[in-house]
């Protein structure tokens, strides 16, 4: 086997002899007999090997020095693949593509053999991948917790235009990179009702009877951290049935309840659920929740017992964050565990929990708010359900005392209420820490959203500005970029991006200029070879890429991208002379399998690219690329391709963004609104390095409490908004069903019984942000003034990095421990 000096000081002919010996035990082949895949799988076991001497290191590090830990609770983590990062964090990735190379292996055609695991939905998901890899870079003991979905996000084909959802087997070769943990299986029950025994000790036992378990499994990933040695672990559980199959009570009722648990482990861990910022209620989600909480908790009880003996002070060494309201039950389960199974009280087991349990919201967007109905709360979680009721009344009775005879206050406070449990209240009152995820974001929180909590209890709420890690999005997205700014800073930026700030006195050289617009345009064509493979569309790397990948949302405003397409086309066909610089739109986006406007603007924009790409009388000049099935492993490679940075959802809709400092780090331009965190990116690089268009949050806030606009007015006053809306229902873009796209229409003009006209504000911000497109294209035709203000964009982005983030997280909520390895010889 490869010993773990292989990679400390890279042995390459070590490396080379355990690809060859993992391909021969594990498929009886030589390298030449091995398919792709199956040299994929030699390579990831043979750094494997090594990842988990380390592993091993510093679990047995972190058990000496007992360092207080995060669990970062979460539904969802976009990890993304695990090999190419691996191999960065590693240090070893240009040895290790040597040493392939040698074998006549491309390590590129490698590492796309990896499935892209998937099991989140966007930007939440994305967030917590990248914290593990900032919190393990920066030597902090911290648990991933999640779900081993059996499916994760669907595989997105377009076929006709239309998405179509494909379900991600990704375990289908199996993920050389996790361990199943067998013997740290927890039970999980459901259902039944709660007796309350008096034990011989007078105390009250509550214990749930009739219920229904599973067995939660934990698998294991390594999350390295960058050339510091330490591995973290992202636990996530997998279901099976409890054995209980006694042949002796076997009777009709256990048989019932066999097949019936088993169906219950089978379903809970089958699929992610794909709907981004939208609650549907569904019982098989909460029980998802509960089942992997559950587990995480009573791990993180049962671990720290294992070395302490009060559990009065497990605060002092844990700490819960709940990504955002989804791991809420948390908190109760918590409580349960410490009453019913420590004993507590319930002000000794309330004094621990909210110390322990901290939450972050992401969103704003009132449909996205989790609120269980209580029947269907209570009758899965009795016991859960009981402690929430305590919880509630508790609260009650503080802003009855508050704020007396204030029933005003109770109704929008009370954590049940109207016959629903409601998350985010629970959240609040029982844990410590309340913070949003980007300036504007938490001050609209504290101002409007959350405004009677920030009353009550302003202490708990701060804001954590999100923020990415370098090491992927650039180091491993963008080598020759990566290479271009070490040469010119040294490589301290990969562990301390502030360092990129030293870019700055190179913004007006010439000769840096020239070097970023070729890293860029070589970028170009490593974007329009993957386009030409994949949606067999030929786009010219010396047009301007302009870039829109998000979730497919309405407040994204997706549709104001395309509409302003079909607009620029117009003009062009108005006057085929028009001085225009050719331009390649591109997208990519999933949308939520029943989310018809979104599936349906995903259709719009491939019938405008089917028009536009194959009109021959504007010579090329707009293209339009919608990138199939987009995903952390081509976000990679569009990041760096980019020149243009769409962030154009309304003011206020969007909590941060995330993209959007994958963007600037790539040396992107921002076209945006002053939403999220892109008010903090023109704090950072100047108002003149961006195009910033359209109504501010306080506007559309403005707006929205005063009943919104008419957007007739506009479709009335402006012809060239009337042209492009009529071609949504006269057949211009789809001949043959003149009504396909109505319901876009609608949704902008017609105030139907479910939704104002225009929610979004797309055609009150439209003439602006045609106007701001307009600022582009005039500064793009200065080449080197665009080449400073991308190399600024590239130098201001420090402040983005997840890293920061994590420090300010440590440092105001966490108050963790650092730990650094001793030297190994
Ligand atoms: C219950 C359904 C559901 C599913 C996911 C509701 C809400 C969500 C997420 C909170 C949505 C989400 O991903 N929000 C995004 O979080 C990012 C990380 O903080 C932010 O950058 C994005 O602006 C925000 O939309």
């Amino acid at each position: 086997m490869l010993k773990k000096t292989v990679l400390q000081k890279f042995d390459k002919e070590l490396f080379k002899n355990s690809v060859i010996y993992n391909v021969k035990t594990l498929y009886r082949k030589t390298l030449e007999e091995a398919t792709q895949q199956q040299i994929f799988q030699a390579v990831a076991y043979a750094i494997k090997d090594v990842i988990v001497d380390n592993w091993m290191n510093t679990q047995k590090e972190y058990a000496k020095q007992d360092p207080k830990t995060v669990y970062y609770l979460s539904m969802e983590f976009l990890m993304g693949r695990a090999l190419g990062n691996n191999l960065i964090n590693l240090q070893a990735y240009n040895d290790v593509a040597e040493a392939l190379e040698d074998l006549g292996i491309d390590i590129n055609l490698v590492e796309d053999q990896e499935p892209d695991p998937a099991l989140g939905n966007g930007g939440l998901g994305r967030l917590a991948a990248c914290f593990l890899d900032s919190l393990t870079t920066m030597g902090y003991s911290a648990y991933g917790c999640g779900i081993r979905y059996r499916y994760g996000m669907f595989k997105q084909e377009i076929r006709d235009g239309y998405q179509i959802e494909v379900p991600d087997n990704w375990l289908a070769d199996g993920n050389p990179f996790e361990l199943r943990r067998p013997e740290y299986a927890k039970e999980v029950k459901f259902g039944g009702y709660v007796n309350v025994y008096v034990d011989e000790n007078g105390r009250n036992n509550f214990k749930q009877e009739g219920y229904q378990s599973v067995k939660a499994i934990p698998y294991d990933m390594p999350i390295v951290g960058y050339g510091n040695g330490i591995v973290n672990t992202l636990r996530i559980w997998d279901a099976e049935p409890v054995e209980c199959f006694q042949l002796e009570s076997f009777d009709k009722g256990d048989y019932q309840k066999a097949v019936e648990q088993e169906n219950l482990a089978r379903n809970i861990v089958e699929v992610l659920y794909p709907n981004d910022n939208h609650y549907a209620g569904k019982e098989l989600r909460l029980k998802q929740q509960y089942f992997f909480i559950s587990a995480s908790v009573q791990e993180a009880v049962e671990k720290y017992m294992r070395k302490h003996d009060d559990i009065r002070k497990f605060h002092e060494k844990v700490t819960f964050q709940l990504n955002d309201t989804h791991p809420t039950v948390a908190i109760a389960e918590l409580m349960r565990i410490l009453m019913d199974d420590y004993y507590l009280t319930w002000d000794e087991a309330w004094a621990v929990t909210t110390k322990t349990c901290a939450y972050t919201n992401h969103t704003i967007m009132a449909e996205a708010l989790e609120k269980w109905p209580i029947e269907l709360f209570s009758r899965l979680l009795p016991r859960i359900y009981q402690i929430v009721e305590e919880i509630n009344r508790r609260f009650i009775a503080q802003v009855s005392q508050q704020y007396p005879g204030d029933q005003n206050k109770i109704a929008k406070m009370a954590i049940i209420y109207d016959g629903q449990v409601k998350m985010a209240h629970l959240a609040i009152v029982s844990g410590y820490s309340v913070n949003g995820v980007a300036r504007l974001h938490t001050e609209i929180l504290e101002k409007q959203e959350l405004r009677d909590f920030y009353e009550m209890m302003p202490e708990k709420f701060n804001n954590k500005t999100n923020g990415i890690t370098q090491r992927r999005f650039l180091l491993h997205g963008n080598p020759l970029l990566a290479q271009w700014v070490t040469d010119h800073v040294g490589n301290d930026w990969i562990t301390d991006l502030s360092k990129i700030s030293g870019l700055k006195i190179y913004a007006e050289d010439e000769k840096a200029q020239q070097e970023f617009m070729n890293i860029k345009y070589q970028n170009k064509v490593r974007l329009a070879r993957y386009i030409l493979e994949h949606n067999g569309v030929e786009v010219d790397p010396r047009s301007i890429f302009d870039v829109q990948v998000k979730r497919l949302h309405e407040y994204k405003r997706q549709l104001l991208n395309i509409l302003h397409i079909m607009y620029l086309y117009n003009e062009l066909k108005n006057n085929l002379q028009l001085e225009f610089y050719p331009r390649t739109f591109i997208f990519g986006a999933k949308a939520a399998a029943g989310y018809r406007n979104a599936k349906l603007t995903i259709k719009l924009i491939n019938a405008v690219a089917d028009v536009v790409n194959n009109d021959p009388s504007i010579g090329g000049k707009i293209k339009v690329v919608f990138i199939e099935d987009y995903k952390v492993s081509n976000a990679e490679w569009i990041f760096a391709a980019a020149d243009v940075s769409e962030q154009i959802s309304t003011a206020s809709k969007e909590a941060s963004g995330t993209g959007n400092m994958k963007f600037m780090l790539n040396g992107a331009l921002t076209l945006g609104t002053m939403d999220g965190a892109n008010v903090e990116i023109v704090e950072e690089v100047g108002m003149e390095n961006t195009f910033i268009f359209g109504l501010s949050s306080d506007e559309v806030i403005r707006f929205e409490n005063y009943g919104g606009y008419n957007p007739m007015d506009i479709f009335n006053n402006d012809p060239d908004i009337r042209r492009v809306l009529m071609q949504l229902i006269n057949g211009t873009f789809a001949p043959y069903d003149t009504e396909l796209f109505r319901p876009l229409y609608n949704s902008l003009l017609n105030t139907q019984s479910t939704s104002k006209a225009d929610m979004y504000f797309i055609l009150k911000d439209f003439k602006p942000y045609a106007e701001a497109q307009r600022r582009v294209e005039a500064a793009y035709r200065d080449e080197a003034n665009w080449a400073k203000s991308a190399i600024l964009n590239v130098a201001c982005s420090g402040k983005f990095s997840s890293d920061r983030t994590i420090q300010e997280y440590v440092d105001d909520i966490w108050h963790l421990d650092k730990v650094v390895l001793p030297k190994r010889v």
